[in-house]
């Protein structure tokens, strides 16, 4: 059986982690994996995650199964988080995941249950999970235009056009925040026409928010997602708490589908259950229940909403300081776009080939895309890489 086995390709991005892992260079500089890390280079344990694990270490009395959505006290405070009071809460059906990664799976899933004919469309370009998840899948699905490689912006006139094609039922896959892996955003005026589109045409949107706080704070980026789900009937949400809590590795999300009316949300979290149960049985709890304690106490809360905070400044710092040093180098404002974008990358808009040779010339990583994660500079690599870029003719 298993000798007729395939080789599966692999992620580009985590193949890339584990080049860099192999390379001797002491001057290496890894901008792959959208893991955030400080100035000294590490990924820390946020303040109010220890303290929340040290409360539950000393309060928690058992390890029996939770439920198969999780505990609902982590669906209500993400729910609050991300939606405010946007929507309805009889309207929304919730449950925990592994991940962001896990909330998209389900979502796709979802679509496929009840709508096997639904195309999903999604950026171009997008994270790749999506699109290998769909693939597996087997979901129709196709793209629609967004990056604007001239600009280094979205390309909002491409993208509409593209989206005005689809059928009603199909559904539009959407960044809420922070998109990966350009760093291009709409505006909230955009976001309002891409609104009216997907009403007028009876499309159904999927956001995916794994940045909230990472951009330009943590309502702001929220504002998106606020609008479109007190703008539309339906929606469907794949949250992750694993960068804006720095929980990589608990596998924390939360899956949201929001029915048009109260009436219907019962059965549609029976299907959000029956589909943890499937897959999984019931989600991971400790990074839940860690993000949980976090939100509903008054001081963790503004503790980790100080330390998020700082955080996002600091790649906002990096952003200004890269695009004010390449000015310098190149005498031109053409990469004047790296402070406008937001979140965690910046997709540089150049070839493999000359990505390629960042990383051989200069033990520099990036994602063969040109994607580099903004996170993964300090105030002493961002001249080093600047000088990289200009010398090298991107
Ligand atoms: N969606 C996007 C756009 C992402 O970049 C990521 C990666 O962080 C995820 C979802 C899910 O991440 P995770 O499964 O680690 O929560
Ligand atoms: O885009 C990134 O780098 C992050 C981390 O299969 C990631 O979203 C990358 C690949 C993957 C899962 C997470």
């Amino acid at each position: 059986m298993l000798s007729n086995l395939k080789a599966q390709p692999a992620d580009k991005i985590l193949a890339l982690m584990a080049m860099y892992r192999e390379d001797p260079r002491p001057t290496k500089i890894d901008l792959g994996v959208g893991v955030y890390k400080n100035a000294q280079g590490v990924t820390p344990v946020m303040r109010a995650v220890k303290a929340a694990e040290r409360r539950l270490v000393e309060e928690q009395t058992s390890k029996a199964y939770v439920g198969l959505a999780g505990d609902p006290a982590y669906s209500d405070a993400m729910i609050s988080l991300i939606l405010s009071d946007a929507v309805s809460r009889d309207r929304i059906a919730a449950a925990a995941t592994p991940g962001g990664t896990g909330a998209v799976r389900q979502a796709f899933e979802l679509i496929r249950n009840t709508n096997p004919n639904a195309k999903v469309w999604v950026s171009n370009p997008t994270w790749p999970n999506h699109v290998s998840i769909l693939n597996y899948l087997n979901i129709q699905n196709t793209t629609y235009r967004y990056f604007d490689s001239e600009t280094r912006g979205v390309d909002f006139d491409g993208m509409l056009e593209d989206l005005s094609e689809a059928s009603a039922g199909d559904v539009v896959l959407l960044h809420g925040c922070c998109h990966n892996p350009t760093g291009a955003n709409l505006n909230l005026t955009q976001w309002q026409t891409v609104i009216d589109l997907l009403n007028e045409k009876g499309l159904i949107p999927m956001i995916d928010i794994a940045y909230q706080g990472f951009g330009d704070g943590l309502e702001e980026d929220a504002a998106a997602t606020r609008l479109v789900t007190s703008s539309v009937p339906e929606c469907l949400i794949a949250a992750s708490c694993s960068k804006n809590f720095g929980v990589y590795r608990e596998r924390t999300g939360l899956f949201m589908a929001i029915s048009e009316k109260a009436d219907n949300t019962a059965v549609t979290q029976g299907n959000l259950n029956h589909l943890n149960r499937q897959n999984f049985s019931f989600p991971p709890d400790h990074g839940a229940r860690v993000v949980t304690t976090i939100l509903t106490d008054d001081a963790l809360r503004a503790d980790w909403a100080s330390e998020l905070e700082d955080t996002r400044l600091s790649m906002l710092g990096l952003r200004e300081q890269l695009a004010s040093e390449l000015q310098r180098l190149s005498g031109s404002d053409r990469f004047g776009f790296l402070a406008q974008h937001r979140g965690m990358f910046s997709q540089l808009g150049t070839t493999p080939d000359l990505v390629e040779k960042l990383r051989a010339d200069y033990g520099i990583y990036m994602v063969s895309d040109s994607r580099l994660n903004i996170a993964g500079l300090n105030a002493t690599t961002v001249p080093i890489l600047a000088n990289a870029i200009v010398e090298s003719g991107i």
